[in-house]
């Protein structure tokens, strides 16, 4: 457990860091004084907003109360529930909370009962079935704070909300000095159980330390699904010990010709427990039978004519297929499965399936079939792109909406649930505007606002809200290269997809999520996002 973020961060932050006033916090034993005199000194710092002012997604209901709740070093965080889970989301609190150098934040953590009435307790609360397994309740009064979940998910978030209630600062430095809240009443949960990123670390590779930054930008926003997308044709990312020339040679290549790279399955497994801690589930997907050159280049049984193709570092799309009459393809298949679903704790393995253009559609669909038999033998529920819903589907495979035109009759038909990532909405790749220069634009340029402003239960005819498990926005990595890269085109608009996802359609609001979401660029600045700053928000 970490209890120590302190005050100063990497050094790549110390500039921003010194820019405020709080700077010889980072400098020794002028540091303590300085603290100590916050400390010392009567409240209070900023939180003038009202109480559902910046926080995205929009929570289902707010009531303001009156008066004000202070935050300040010497404010404890107690727990009740007494489990791990439940004492590691405190720790994670309080690293938002003012600190000072007398109060290390490891004594301020404590179940409840260990002293007097804690300022801030984290309660949970299993009677509280109405909020689902993520909802929550956070009271704030001049008296305390208390959060409670039926779960630690609920637990995790209403520490989101908290979170973004405290001054964007806290994110880099914690000596800010006491901080008064608004007392408010505020009781939330999801609309959508899925609501997901995807990353595409194929095109280009991001390395773990990367992908957990991206992690934790998703967990401010009570995102829960991390879609990885893991091979396609240009590299392959994840040790196969079974089929090692994946990576040695697959895993070689990137678009336009970059070193690539992949993760050893020990940095697997340890970004799927990073996400997990932060109530995340890691969805691996291996694309097939289309988007495999890189394995074609790796091994050549797996190619019909029985010849391993040559690394491909272009953007072309639909020319590569794993050989489909084949066993040592299905041979390939089952070892890929069964390797990554014994390391992937959550239930789902996705099948890619999209853009064949190489066979023919019965060949296709026997291939998804035999792929949904070898899945479902590894205790997964399959997922694949819109495309698989031309085969015959398990009741529990699940259908990834992507293409604008698709529609869902086939999906339907089957009984099969959907996951919604119009490419037209939210495909985070798309340009901004004519004036972007990174990313692509066949689905459009896609705008703030244009992720922000559709109802999922109204894209596809015949998909009610029922058959409806979520929504999730792909990040395709073509363009990208950097962290910078994915961040500029995830932010702002993530934010705006995973309201829509979080909150009720009735009470979202172009105009009030813009105002919102305005006090959210410090935020990220705050934690060096590179973030655009689309004209369609008045930032503050
Ligand atoms: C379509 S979406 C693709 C990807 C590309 C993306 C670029 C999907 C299932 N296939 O292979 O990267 O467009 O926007």
């Amino acid at each position: 457990m970490n209890f120590t973020r302190g005050g100063c961060k990497t050094s790549s932050r110390m500039a921003l860091l010194c820019s405020l006033a709080t700077v010889q916090a980072c400098s020794g034993p002028a540091a303590m004084r300085v603290v100590e005199e916050t400390s010392a000194a009567e409240p209070v710092g900023v939180a003038a907003e009202p109480p559902d002012g910046g926080i995205v997604p929009l929570p289902l209901s707010t009531r303001a109360g009156s008066g004000r709740f202070t935050i300040g070093p010497d404010t404890e965080i107690q727990f009740t529930g007494g489990s791990a889970e439940v004492a590691w989301i405190a720790a994670h609190l309080a690293e938002f909370v003012p600190v000072d150098a007398a109060t290390p934040r490891s004594t301020r953590v404590m179940p409840a009962g260990t002293r007097a009435a804690g300022a801030i307790t984290l309660a949970l609360d299993p009677a509280l079935t109405s909020l689902g397994t993520e909802g929550y309740q956070l009271s704030i009064t001049p008296d305390g704070l208390t959060a409670s979940a039926p779960g630690p998910a609920g637990l995790f978030y209403a520490v989101q909300t908290v979170r973004q209630m405290l001054p964007a600062d806290i994110e880099q430095i914690s000596s800010l000095g006491r901080q008064a809240l608004a007392a408010t009443a505020i009781e939330d949960r999801p609309r959508f159980v899925w609501r997901g990123a995807m990353l595409d670390v194929s095109r280009h590779f991001l390395g773990p330390a990367d992908v957990k930054r991206f992690i934790d930008m998703m967990a401010l926003y009570k995102l829960n699904r991390l879609h990885l997308h893991l091979s396609d044709d240009q590299g392959w990312r994840i040790e196969i010990k079974s089929w090692p020339n994946l990576t040695a040679r697959g895993g070689s290549s990137a678009v336009g010709g970059g070193p690539g790279g992949f993760y050893t399955q020990a940095q697997y497994a340890d970004l799927v427990a990073y996400a997990a801690q932060r109530f995340i589930t890691v969805v691996p997907e291996i694309d097939m039978p289309g988007h495999t050159n890189a394995a074609l280049a790796s091994y050549a049984e797996l190619n019909c004519d029985g010849r391993a193709r040559p690394l491909y570092t272009g953007m072309r799309v639909g020319f590569s297929s794993l050989c489909t009459t084949t066993e040592s393809t299905y041979r390939f298949v089952d070892d890929v499965v069964r390797e990554i679903s014994a390391l992937t704790p959550g239930p789902w393995f996705h099948i890619g399936g999209d853009e064949v253009k190489t066979l023919s559609a019965p060949s296709y669909a026997a291939f998804v079939e035999r792929a949904q038999t070898i899945v479902r033998s590894h205790g997964k529920q399959m997922i694949g792109w819109d495309e698989i819903a031309g085969a015959a589907l398990h009741p529990t495979t699940i259908v990834q909406y992507w293409r604008p035109n698709a529609t869902a009759r086939d999906a339907i038909r089957q009984g099969s649930s959907l996951i919604l990532s119009p490419a037209n909405k939210v495909y985070l790749d798309m340009k901004y505007s004519p004036a972007t220069s990174l990313g692509l634009r066949w689905a459009g340029y896609v705008t703030v606002r244009t992720a922000y402003e559709w109802d999922p239960a109204r894209l596809l005819a015949g998909a009610s809200e029922a058959s409806i498990l979520g929504i999730e926005a792909p990040l395709w990595s073509e363009t990208l290269v950097t962290l910078d890269d994915y961040e500029y085109m995830a932010f702002p608009r993530l934010a705006a997809v995973a309201e829509a996802a979080w909150s009720p359609q009735s009470e979202r609001r172009w105009e009030d999520f813009r105002a919102r979401l305005a006090t959210h660029g410090a935020r990220w600045s705050a934690m060096g996002i590179n973030y655009y700053r689309s004209e369609e928000i008045p930032w503050r």
